[in-house]
């Protein structure tokens, strides 16, 4: 399949931004898919890429500036202090960044990279179109010399569409969304990326840490009702795209940390019983009282535990930077010898 070259060369007058859209159909295709079979099962289960429309993103957006939210901050943080250290020990000619958002934080490795000479391109992955277009404009208007390929896919499916150059690589995988795949997704992931390393390329990974429930839970429901908005979203999106008449209002936005899971689970609960029509998919869904949709799992880590997993996966855990109260870590990995 040929990407769908929408802006090839034509994000404003930089000849060195690109963009491949890999997504603009096949989104469409999976989200039926998915939404039919997460509503037709026990418990009912939506994937959390489809918050992400261009209301969603601006609502994660609000989620990071939340006096609650506090990973958005810590890793911020982690990686003004470390990021030139990191960029200088990988000296990475490219960074491929997976889920960038609004790239905000990506200043931080980017900076080092063009100063030292050394970086050439920037590569940002995400699932929304929109937030690809913009991070690829900002940042050509930053960055001058830097060359900027977009690419819009789902790291699920399309992460060998990455292109390869044959240069040092550094794969950001930031702000802590690996958290929001399974154990097992998580694995088939990271062995992934692992296979797309090479020897001197690096892998560096943001994640949430295990920490006491009340302050996981506020980060989670937050006192303006931010997050509850962001989770009520994925509604909207099923019932505009699928033509749904899913109701909003008549769901509850719960979160809740699992102790045993050491995850955080989002739900959607039905306030009363009733029932819902998705007319694309000619599906009725219905809700007892109280049934839930879990809509996203957010996964807590360990250093130790990370370290574990990094290595099933042949990965070695090269370096783990923490934030001054132990909130977020950064881990820094790299191909082992054995993998
Ligand atoms: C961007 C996926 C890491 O799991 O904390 C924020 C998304 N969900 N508030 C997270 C999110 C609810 C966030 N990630």
């Amino acid at each position: 399949m040929s990407p769908n070259l929408a802006q090839a060369g034509c994000t404003g007058e930089n000849e060195a931004v690109r963009i491949d859209v890999y997504l603009r159909d096949g989104a469409l295709a999976t989200l039926a898919a998915d939404v039919r079979a997460g509503l037709s099962g026990t418990p009912k289960v939506l994937p959390p890429k489809y918050f992400y429309d261009s209301r969603g993103s601006e609502l994660f957006e609000q989620i990071t500036e939340l006096p609650e939210y506090y990973p958005t901050r810590a890793e911020q943080s982690i990686l003004d202090r470390v990021g030139g250290e990191i960029v200088e020990q990988v000296k990475a000619e490219e960074l491929v960044e997976l889920g960038p958002g609004s790239a905000r934080k990506t200043n931080a490795l980017l900076d080092p990279m063009v100063e030292s000479g050394i970086g050439r391109r920037y590569v940002p992955f995400d699932v929304s179109e929109s937030a690809v277009a913009e991070v690829a404009a900002r940042l050509a208007g930053t960055y001058g010399g830097l060359e900027i390929h977009g690419i819009v896919g789902d790291f699920e499916r399309d992460l060998d569409r990455i292109p390869r150059n044959g240069e040092r690589r550094l794969v950001a995988f930031l702000g802590g969304t690996i958290g929001n795949l399974e154990p097992l997704q998580r694995q088939g992931m990271l062995r992934h990326l692992r296979a797309g390393l090479g020897p001197e390329d690096r892998l560096l990974v943001g994640t949430d840490l295990v920490k006491d429930t009340a302050r996981l839970e506020a980060a989670y429901n937050d006192d303006a009702g931010v997050t509850a908005e962001f989770n009520r979203n994925v509604l909207r999106v099923i019932n505009s795209h699928l033509d749904g008449d899913l109701d909003p209002d008549r769901f509850e936005h719960v979160a809740i940390y699992d102790e045993k899971e050491q995850r955080i689970e989002m739900r959607l609960c039905a306030r009363d019983a009733h029932t819902a029509c998705i007319e694309a998919l000619d599906l009725d869904v219905e809700f007892a009282a109280g049934e839930h949709i879990r809509t996203e799992i957010s996964c807590k880590f360990t250093p130790d535990g990370l370290r574990h997993e990094y290595a099933a996966a042949g990965l070695e855990l090269l370096d783990i930077y923490m934030d001054a109260d132990r909130q977020f870590a950064l881990s820094l990995t790299g191909p082992d010898w054995l993998g």
